[in-house]
């Protein structure tokens, strides 16, 4: 017999992009009422990269998330060039910043600020290695001779392995994994790495973003992969193995700049996040893995209790929004106007 509901310890984002001003107060709600905490990007304009910055943006999302005031959001500092060490590890003893993220110069939206070569900051690595404290990050590597589909199994030869020979202690989370090449690194790694996954990588593959016509909403970094990658991402999530875990990447950008001569990347998926990905587990025969995915493999890594409340997803068909409106700001979820096989049910 299929599933018609089932009971799931609350999850946990653990990678999201919540913007600030207008946009956060828009979409911080949806992640606030399905998650307990989510990792917060700090991709901002500037960067969140020192403690009083977290403290501050931290402030700025409970107010965005009232509603919820269960609401955790476990925050993040931009690694670049030239940050200073010791704020970041007195940060993550206070408890403020719970991981760094490396973002290579150039490689996703507003990373011009990021790191131009891994080794100017080692003497930080090696500090939140002492700490244990994870480094996230994006795993790609940009060049004008490297190929856009080739950026992610080029940053495991170049910068994930060699990082790893050298500080083999350091917890890292290949965020994003979009690649067989990086699901098999994983798990070929210590129990130190770890991944998250989005719902939409395990969704679709390069033909849904370009064939029959571009589509601008499927457009994001690392870009979508081909078919036998997707198969390989969705191996991975749905084996419940501690290593992989939910992060949604929800990235969202308001309608106009992603329909665009030179669009935007980064897809929103916060608005029906669990239900794409239950969907995905359901078409795997692997509900029951579920729970290990979103809720458990998570806070075991980051060493965090996991949830005390539960979530109920019932099988019932619901359409997604074309749109999602709000402040004079509208934004195209994922799989806008398709029907979903499964809700979250109302508290
Ligand atoms: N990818 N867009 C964004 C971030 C992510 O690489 C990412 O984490 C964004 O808009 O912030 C995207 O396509
Ligand atoms: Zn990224
Ligand atoms: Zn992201």
């Amino acid at each position: 017999m299929t599933a018609q509901s089932i009971t799931l310890i609350k999850p946990d984002d653990w990678h999201v992009h919540l913007r600030d001003g207008e946009m956060l107060k828009q979409v911080a709600p949806y992640t606030a009422q399905q998650f307990a905490r989510a990792i917060i990007m700090p991709n901002l304009l500037p960067p969140v990269t020192t403690t009083a910055m977290a403290v501050d943006y931290r402030q700025r999302i409970l107010a965005a998330t009232q509603d919820y005031p269960d609401f955790k959001p476990l925050m993040v500092a931009y690694l670049t060039d030239d940050l200073d060490g010791k704020d970041l590890i007195n940060g993550h003893q206070q408890g403020v910043l719970t991981a760094a993220k490396l973002y290579p110069a150039g490689a996703t939206t507003n990373s011009s600020h990021g790191v131009t070569d891994i080794k100017h900051i080692y003497p930080v690595l090696e500090a939140m290695q002492k700490q244990g404290m994870p480094l996230l990050v994006h795993g790609e590597v940009v060049g004008d001779d490297i190929d856009v589909f080739d950026r992610e199994a080029r940053f495991i030869d170049d910068v994930m392995q060699p990082l790893l020979k050298d500080m083999p202690e350091l917890k890292v989370v290949f965020e994003h994994i979009t690649t067989k090449d990086a699901a098999d690194f994983v798990m070929s790694a210590g129990d130190n790495v770890a991944a998250t996954i989005t719902a939409h990588h395990l969704q679709i593959n390069r033909n849904d973003m370009l064939v029959g016509g571009i589509k601008p909403h499927l457009y994001c970094l690392p870009v979508a992969k081909r078919e036998q990658h997707r198969q390989a991402l969705r191996k991975a999530a749905t084996s419940g193995h501690q290593k992989f875990f939910l992060g949604t990447d929800t990235a969202p950008h308001a309608i106009n700049a992603k329909e665009s001569a030179c669009g935007c990347a980064g897809i929103f998926t916060a608005p029906h996040a669990i239900e794409h990905y239950a969907q995905v587990f359901e078409e795997e025969n692997a509900l029951d893995k579920l729970e290990a995915f979103a809720s458990i493999n998570g806070p075991k890594f980051y060493q965090l209790s996991i949830n005390k409340d539960h979530i109920t997803l019932i099988k019932k068909d619901q359409q997604v929004p074309e749109k999602t409106i709000d402040k004079g700001l509208s934004i195209v979820p994922f799989k806008a106007g398709e029907i979903l096989a499964w809700q979250l049910q109302a508290d």
